[in-house]
């Protein structure tokens, strides 16, 4: 019966060296498999007299038995530790600090645009909308722009491919083309109104509305140092009717720097200029009376009275119809208002520098 004992240390030994339920199942081949040990033995009775077989068949079960209760319990034991394993490596620390969610927020200068609609919104402008591919007619020649002007030439201007007498082909130099739409869709919506109401007593059969819009958004001339882009931003306005006068102007555009600046004491300056499309034309000086900017002059914008070639572009007879209109750069606006010093910053798309903004 010795080798019978010997066969179960064994096998007890086989499996506690056993690491992984496969190696174990290799291992249990050895001794329970078809050719196992056991298996072995048990073929080995068949010469043995009937009486021997009996006790010797016993006494190799209960051998067998305590082979598969080893087994059964390095099983359960493999797959404890496997599942220890996985626990400990799939641990979570709870007691670890949550990963943030990163906050977005706007960019400074789009800020500064919709500040820009919410106040000359509350003065009743409507904001146009356009695109940035344009054709020559309505972002030169619309705004009485000569055709020998440097602006128009290749090397201020990004031309696209194509460019037909209707076909876009330049990316706007400024944001008055929108203006020009705008209003050449608002004179076109009086015109069918009139119409319509011809011969009923019209609501719309005599005076026009006044167009009175902004356009602020994206522009692109050829030109790149610290203080130019070659895109950029501006706003301009519009307040076409029929009796707007520079006076309307300058009090517009004051409150519109004392609202956006947050500064009642500041003061504007109007400077005799030229623009091809204003005539006379003013560039718009400010001052503040405090803060580190107090008593320096400050160019803001260009203005002017609407040329009566631009008046007449739009679809008006400039001997009844007479506004003003501006052009301002909201990204010196935000360098300004936050005290930024070099324009790039702006869209260098440095989160360090965007994230002071939020
Ligand atoms: C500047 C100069 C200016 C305008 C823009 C304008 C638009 C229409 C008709 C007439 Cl539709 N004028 N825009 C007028 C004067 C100056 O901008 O230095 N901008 C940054």
């Amino acid at each position: 019966m010795n080798d019978l004992q010997t066969v179960v240390d064994d096998a007890r030994a086989a499996f506690e060296l056993a690491t992984t339920p496969a190696d174990l199942e290799n291992t249990k081949a050895q001794y329970l498999g078809k050719s196992g040990r056991i298996t072995e033995m048990m073929k080995g009775m068949a010469t043995l007299p009937v009486e021997q077989k009996k006790t010797r068949g016993a006494a190799i079960n209960l051998a067998k038995q305590a082979i598969e209760a080893a087994l059964n319990a390095r099983r359960l034991a493999l797959a404890d530790a496997e599942l220890q394993a996985q626990l400990q490596a799939e641990a979570l620390d709870v007691s670890l600090p949550g990963r943030q969610r990163g906050q977005g927020g706007l960019h400074p200068v789009s800020l500064t645009l919709e500040r820009i609609e919410a106040i000359f919104g509350s003065m009743g402008f409507e904001v146009a909308q356009g695109p940035e591919i344009e054709s020559d007619w309505f972002n030169f020649t619309a705004l009485n722009t000569p055709e020998d002007h440097p602006a128009r030439s290749m090397h201020d201007t990004f031309y696209v491919e194509g460019g037909t007498e209707t076909a876009p082909n330049l990316l706007r130099t400024h944001t008055s083309p929108m203006q020009i739409r705008h209003a050449v869709q608002h004179v076109k919506r009086h015109r069918r109104q009139v119409e319509g109401n011809a011969t009923a007593e019209g609501l719309f059969a005599g005076v026009m509305p006044e167009i009175r819009v902004i356009a602020p958004g994206r522009t692109y001339r050829v030109d790149s140092d610290a203080t130019h882009s070659p895109m950029f931003h501006q706003c301009e306005g519009l307040w076409v009717g029929e009796n707007v006068s520079f006076k309307d102007l300058k009090f517009v555009f004051t409150d519109f720097c004392r609202s956006f600046f947050e500064s009642n004491d500041l003061v504007l300056r109007f400077r005799p200029s030229f623009f091809p499309f204003t005539e006379p034309s003013a560039e718009i000086d400010i001052q503040f009376s405090s803060g580190p900017l107090a008593g320096n002059w400050l160019e803001v914008a260009g203005s002017g009275q609407v040329h009566p070639n631009v008046i007449r572009n739009m679809g008006l007879d400039p001997e009844r119809y007479i506004g003003f209109a501006f052009g301002m750069g909201p990204d010196r606006l935000t360098m300004l208002r936050y005290g930024v010093n070099d324009l790039r910053l702006f869209f260098d798309g440095d989160i360090r520098f965007l994230s002071q903004f939020r």
